[in-house]
């Protein structure tokens, strides 16, 4: 029997928690052979709501979980962790500027860096989901100097997968047909779906799909999913942010040789500033992710990925005195 994986879930009551935890205790996350404990980490006030959730886990008899240890507090909910979901954000509440919001979050991932400098496994890998994602995660491994900047990585998985389930439903094929797709940037509206390199069989997507419905269709369709989810549903994503969020933290610790968008921490790739977390098209093996090189990126992509980029910076400026530098 193996040693069983620590994984941390911050907002472990939360909406999107009650689909991650379930399938990540099932075995969809590390496989159907590894046991692991859940640290699951809720404000003081979710407390109850969690202990519903910890009742309905134990009711499931999943043969994998081995410990459910339900907290408040942040170090215990890091200790030993060797994979972390930071789901836990706070909301935009009435009347909160965008400064606010981002002032509000970047306290939180503060603290979180901190404690996972603290506790946790110096090969932690964290994953951040909580908005806003990029500039929390820049927040948190500012705050984490003992652990290696590309441990830290947000997603944009439920992007890509936008992307590839619009793209195989307009042109009548299976999601799996359809390769390298690319999300650059921010988990925001300013992300940019690129298509440039998508192959569907040996056929590049550009040559099957009319270029006005990718520009004017398919790149606001993606950018503005959340909030058409939201008109419909009355809530936001939450089982498929689950699954993107297993996608994206499997493929990093198990591998893959397709291309996969991962927002991890900017070395200059593509003459993306540096020290921003921003999505780039990833490969992962032996535990690492490595960014696609050497991609031709025509003015149209350029200018898409700069107003991204100007973004995340703008992002940055406004919780400067949180970054630890
Ligand atoms: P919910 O409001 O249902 O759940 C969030 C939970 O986090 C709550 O139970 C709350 O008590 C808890 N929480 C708040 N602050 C915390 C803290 N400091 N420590 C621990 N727990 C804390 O939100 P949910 O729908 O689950 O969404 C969670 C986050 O994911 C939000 O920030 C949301 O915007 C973000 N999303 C990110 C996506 C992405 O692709 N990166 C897509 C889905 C989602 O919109």
């Amino acid at each position: 029997m193996k040693k069983a994986a620590r994984i941390t879930i911050t907002g472990a009551a939360g909406q999107i928690s009650y689909s991650l935890i379930f399938r990540i205790a099932s075995g969809e996350f590390l496989g159907k052979d590894q046991p692991i404990i859940l640290q699951l980490l809720e404000i003081t006030p979710g407390m109850n709501a969690l202990s519903g959730v910890a009742m309905e886990l134990s009711d499931c008899a999943f043969p994998l979980v081995k410990e459910i240890i339900c907290t408040d507090k942040v170090d215990l909910a890091f200790q030993n962790s060797e994979y972390a979901f930071l789901v836990g954000a706070r909301p935009r509440g009435p009347g909160m500027e965008r400064k606010d919001l981002l002032q509000a979050n970047a306290a939180i991932f503060s603290e979180q860096g901190k404690a996972i400098n603290n506790s946790a496994s110096k090969n932690i890998k964290v994953l951040v989901v909580g908005n806003p994602a990029n500039t929390n995660a820049l927040i948190a491994l500012k705050n984490a100097p003992d652990i290696n900047p590309s441990q830290f990585t947000a997603m944009t998985r439920l992007d890509h997968n936008r992307a590839q389930s619009q793209v195989a439903d307009k042109i009548g094929s299976s999601v799996s047909s359809v390769e390298n797709i690319i999300i650059w940037g921010n988990h925001s509206a300013t992300q940019y779906p690129d298509l440039h390199h998508t192959m569907i069989g040996d056929k590049s997507a550009l040559d099957i799909i009319n270029n006005d419905w990718y520009k004017n269709e398919l790149i606001p369709c993606v950018q503005q999913r959340g909030a058409e989810i939201i008109k419909a549903r009355g809530a936001s994503s939450a089982a498929s942010a689950a699954n993107a969020a297993i996608n994206h933290m499997r493929d990093w610790a198990l591998g893959t040789d397709n291309c996969v968008s991962m927002g991890v921490f900017s070395d200059g790739s593509y003459g993306v500033a540096k020290d921003i977390i921003y999505s780039f098209p990833c490969t992962c093996s032996n535990g690492s992710w490595d960014i696609i090189q050497d991609l031709t990126l025509n003015d149209f992509s350029k200018e898409k990925m700069k107003d991204s980029e100007r973004e995340l910076l703008e992002e940055k400026e406004a919780i400067q005195e949180l970054l630890n530098d």
